[in-house]
C-alpha cells in the first residue's frame, strides 16, 4: 500500500524573524498557488498544536512548515505526519539527542512514552518536538498539504511548558539552518520512498510494545500497541481483539 508522494521539485526556503504561525503562512502561500516552500520562523507568537492546543514557540527554535501539493487523496495525508516525525527524529539524533516517536505526532526524549508523566513523576518522556499537518482538498485528491514541524532547538527549557525539553538542554545548541536543511532532505527522501517510512517509524517508536490508553471521540481504547499501519493508524490489541485507531481520532495517548 506504499506510495510515492511525488514531491518532485526542491524546496524554496522562506525565513522570517517572527510570525503568528508558520502553518498559517504556509496556508496563505498555498492559497496564492505556491508549492514546495519551507516557511521558517525564528519565533511564533501564535503557534498551534493539534485540537486547538497552543504551541509555545520562543526565539531560537526550529519552527518550520513544508507546503506541498502531492497527487494523493486526503486519506493518505497522515503518512506525511509519520514521515515528518521520522525526519525530525533522525535530525535530532544527529544532534546527539536520544529521540523517539510517540504516536501519532510527538518526538520525545526519555524512556517512558508519556509526556504527562514528566510533570507528575519526574520519570516521563520529555517533549522535544511535534508535528501539525493541515490540508485542503477534494475527496480524491488534496489541493495542498502543510506539514508543520516544531522543534525546541536552541531554547532554554525554562522558556517551555513543563514536561518539555530542547536540543540545547539535552545536547547543546545546533546550527538551525543546517537542522532545517536536514529536515527538508530527510522529508523529501522519505516522500519518494514511502516504503521506508513505516519501518523507520517502527524502529524509532517508543509506543509499540507498550500498554496504552488512547482517548478518542468514540471512547477509550486500552491495550497493547502492536503496530502502525499505513497511512498512520495505531493497531491496539485489546481484550476483544484488535482495534485500529486513526491518528486524527487520538485526543490523548498515555502509557499504562
Ligand atoms: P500537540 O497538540 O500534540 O501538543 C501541544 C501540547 O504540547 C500543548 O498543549 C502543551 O501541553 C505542549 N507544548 C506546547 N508547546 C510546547 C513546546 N514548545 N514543547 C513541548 N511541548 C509543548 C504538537 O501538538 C504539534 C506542534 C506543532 C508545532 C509546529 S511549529 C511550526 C508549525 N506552526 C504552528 O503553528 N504549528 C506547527
Amino acid at each position: 500500500s506504499a506510495v510515492a508522494f511525488g514531491l518532485d521539485a526542491p524546496f524554496e526556503v522562506e525565513y522570517h524573524d517572527s510570525l503568528g504561525s508558520t502553518n498559517d503562512r504556509g496556508r496563505e502561500l498555498a492559497v496564492a498557488g505556491a508549492s514546495n516552500v519551507a516557511v521558517v520562523a525564528n519565533e511564533q507568537t501564535g503557534g498551534r498544536g493539534r485540537l486547538e492546543r497552543e504551541w509555545t514557540a520562543p526565539s531560537g527554535g526550529v519552527w518550520v512548515s513544508l507546503l506541498v501539493r502531492p497527487d494523493q487523496p486526503p486519506a493518505h495525508v497522515p503518512a506525511f505526519t509519520l514521515a515528518a516525525a521520522v525526519a525530525t527524529t533522525r535530525a535530532a539524533r544527529e544532534a546527539g539527542v536520544d529521540a523517539h516517536i510517540k504516536w501519532p505526532n510527538d518526538v520525545l526524549v526519555g524512556d517512558v512514552d508519556d509526556e504527562d508523566a514528566g510533570e507528575t513523576a519526574g520519570r516521563g518522556g520529555r517533549k522535544l518536538a511535534g508535528v501539525l499537518t493541515e490540508m485542503e482538498g477534494e475527496a480524491d485528491r488534496v489541493s495542498w498539504v502543510v506539514v508543520g514541524i516544531g522543534v525546541n532547538a536552541n531554547v532554554d527549557a525554562a522558556d517551555l511548558p513543563p514536561g518539555a525539553t530542547s536540543i540545547r538542554a539535552e545536547a547543546g545548541d545546533v546550527s538551525r539552518r543546517a537542522f532545517v536543511q536536514r529536515l527538508i532532505e530527510e522529508f523529501h527522501a522519505l516522500s519518494e520512498d514511502t516504503e521506508a517510512v513505516l519501518p523507520a517509524w517502527r524502529e524509532y517508536s517508543s509506543t509499540l510494545g507498550r500498554r496504552v490508553r488512547v482517548e478518542t471521540p468514540g471512547g477509550t481504547v486500552e491495550g497493547e500497541a502492536i503496530d502502525v499501519r499505513f497511512p498512520g493508524a495505531l493497531v491496539v490489541r485489546t481484550d476483544d481483539g484488535e482495534t485500529v485507531v486513526h491518528a486524527g481520532d487520538c485526543e490523548h495517548l498515555r502509557s499504562t
